[in-house]
């Protein structure tokens, strides 16, 4: 193997430090630049115990016992530090040296054969980077902050890590040959965007970047619905070795993605070596409730012989006018209205008859006729209970995200309609031989309005999914990976219907015109009718649950698998649908059908959706 090592070779004072880079297989001068390295070191140990440098004594030693890479632990990490700050460089070298360097520098001489026998018999891991053996160029360190990760560092060696992949991202980028990034053991709290060409490694041991996955769980808790988000990579790009925790929704329908990934093809993402945990689905909202329609407004009483209005009403059901009488005439109520509403009834009463015959002899002892009551207003028709989705898979949509199956709202109950108005009475007019005197009937009074119709109750939301693996117009390489779902929200209730508005009563008469003596005059006119009920609005339908799906795969996306074990979420639950309103608010009256419960959700190892 080409092995590159960087030595320090110790001059007259430590201050003119030099060090120098020597590559490939040179046994002589390696060996005694080791034997020089382990002699400035060892000389140095003593200058060593300033301190700060401490701290890299049993680190060093861990990463030699850990991974057992030996000698080029000491040789490879001193390096960069002795170049960029010589002088407190040789604590460091003598340090590291000093420890675990006394048997390995020595068998470390012999270069990359021995070091590779010294360790696992293969030298340096090859599935990812391994800085403790290979160095740290190239790489891009990060750790928690109590592990020494800041983002003011410039993460470039181990003792010198970055706090979030963010930053690490931007200088793995930053990098003539894009860095590979190493994160060390610890939770990192912020769902990480992919840049194009990452390779991003988690499973290291904190300070010393030893590579032991099970003993190092290196965690990315997604903070908002997706976890890890790949969209337009061009270039190979890798996740190797963390733990992908969705993040967990307990409302508004909320899917939670842990790799989302979208428009990337050819297999440029492999996802490596993790275990990723799908959040909760959130709760579906439940649907809104409708409201109870307006109630009706009272009929206008008559004013003599002029009729009443008729009552007022919000949505068109007003009650007809009632009739007004004059002279020698009578007119009928006018018809009650239901907005527009297919609802019957509510015809206007006639008008009594007039009296008004010019016969000196035979049209003398009469009396107008009482005017007819209008008609009351039918009962309108309920509305519907709202249908449930039928479509548990429900869809993505354009830019990638999930939705449930969805109801259909409640209808709202027809409107009431106003009472008729009431007939005028008739006029009597009699002639010279008996007074010659016109009486006008009395007015009918106006109709009542009915009640407005209950507006529909709406449909619950439908749960939110939990997505382990989400493909996008994709095709990606999954290997020894564990995909477990979690719990898909269950659907939102359905809103209740509305109940109807109450429809009001018509407006009094008003009394015929009389001279004194009853046998004559105009007559009565008739009340106003009363306006029926509102109907009921139906209630809406419950949303769908949640679906909890290990891998999607969307518009023919391939999503390739090795070793990959998936294991079971929960299905949302369907949501209820909501009740359905009373006609005219209640009592006693017909209720509207309640919506139909949502869907079931559904769960499934693997799922193709359009
Ligand atoms: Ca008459
Ligand atoms: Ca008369």
């Amino acid at each position: 193997m080409h092995t590159c090592r960087w030595l320090v070779i110790r001059g007259l004072s430590a201050a003119l430090g030099l060090t120098l880079a020597a590559c490939g297989d040179d046994p002589p001068g390696q060996t005694n630049f080791s034997g020089a390295n382990t002699e400035s070191g060892t000389g140095t140990g003593a200058t060593g115990s300033t301190g700060s440098t401490g701290t890299d004594v049993p680190t060093t030693g861990n990463n030699t016992t850990g991974v057992s890479v030996g000698e080029s632990v000491g040789t490879t990490e001193d390096a960069p530090t002795s170049t960029t700050a010589p002088v407190t460089s040789g604590p460091d070298t003598a340090t590291t040296s000093g420890t675990t360097g006394g048997a390995d520098s020595s068998s470390g001489g012999a270069d990359g054969t021995t070091t590779g026998e010294s360790t696992t018999g293969s030298g340096c891991l090859e599935e990812v980077p391994d800085p403790v053996c290979s160095g740290d160029d190239n790489l891009i360190f990060v750790s928690t902050p109590p592990n020494g990760g800041s983002d003011l560092n410039s993460g470039t060696s181990k003792q010198d890590p970055v706090a979030t992949i963010a930053q690490a991202q931007m200088l793995a980028l930053a990098c003539p040959d894009i860095c590979a990034i190493v994160v060390s053991a610890g939770t990192y709290q912020k769902t990480v965007t992919l840049g194009s060409g990452i390779r991003i490694y988690g499973g290291y041991t904190p300070k010393s970047f030893v590579y032991m996955l099970p003993a190092n769980p290196t965690i990315i808790a997604g903070t908002e619905a997706r976890a890890v988000i790949a969209e337009g990579l061009t270039l190979t790009t890798i996740v190797h070795g963390f733990t992908i925790k969705g993040k967990n929704f307990n409302a508004d329908g909320t899917s939670s993605y842990g790799v989302w990934v979208k428009d990337v093809a050819d297999d440029l993402l492999s996802i490596d070596k993790c275990t990723i945990e799908a959040g909760t689905g959130g709760a579906g909202a439940d649907g809104t409730d409708g409201n109870k329609g307006a109630d009706g407004g009272l009929g206008g009483p008559a004013n003599s012989k002029t009729g009443g209005a008729g009552g007022t009403s919000a949505c068109g059901a007003t009650g007809g006018a009632g009739g007004s009488s004059g002279d020698c005439f009578g007119n009928p109520g006018g018809n009650g209205l239901a907005g527009g509403d297919p609802t019957a009834g509510g015809m206007g009463g006639l008008a009594g008859k007039s009296e008004c015959g010019g016969n000196v002899l035979t049209d003398c002892n009469d009396k107008g006729a009482v005017g007819m009551t209008g008609m009351p207003g039918d009962s309108p028709d309920a509305g519907k209970g709202g249908a449930a989705g039928a479509n548990p898979d429900g869809m993505f949509d354009a830019n990638g995200f999930w939705t449930g199956g969805g109801g259909l709202p409640g209808t709202r109950g027809n409107h009431g309609r106003g009472g008729g108005g009431g007939g005028a009475g008739g006029a009597d007019s009699d002639p010279f031989t008996c007074g010659n005197t016109t009486q006008a009937g009395g007015g009918g009074g106006g109709g009542g309005a009915g009640g407005c119709g209950g507006t529909e109750g709406l449909s619950g939301g439908a749960g939110g999914g939990s997505f382990g693996v989400v493909a996008i117009a994709s095709s990606i390489q999954i290997a020894s990976t564990i995909i477990l779902p979690a719990k898909a929200g269950n659907g939102g209730k359905g809103g209740t219907g509305g109940n109807g508005g109450v429809g009001k009563a018509g407006g009094a008469a008003g009394k015929g015109t009389n001279g004194g003596d009853q046998g004559d005059g105009g007559g009565d006119g008739a009340t106003g009718a009363l306006g029926s009920d509102g109907g009921g609005a139906g209630g809406g339908a419950g949303g769908c649950g949640g679906i909890a799906v290990a891998i999607v795969k969307v518009g023919g996306s391939f999503v390739g698998k090795i070793n990959t074990d998936i294991q079971a979420g929960g299905a949302g639950d369907p949501g209820v649908g909501g009740t359905g309103g009373f006609e005219g608010n209640g009592g006693n009256k017909p209720q509207a059908p309640k919506g139909a419960a949502g869907c079931k959700g559904k769960v499934a190892d693997e799922l193709d959706l359009p």
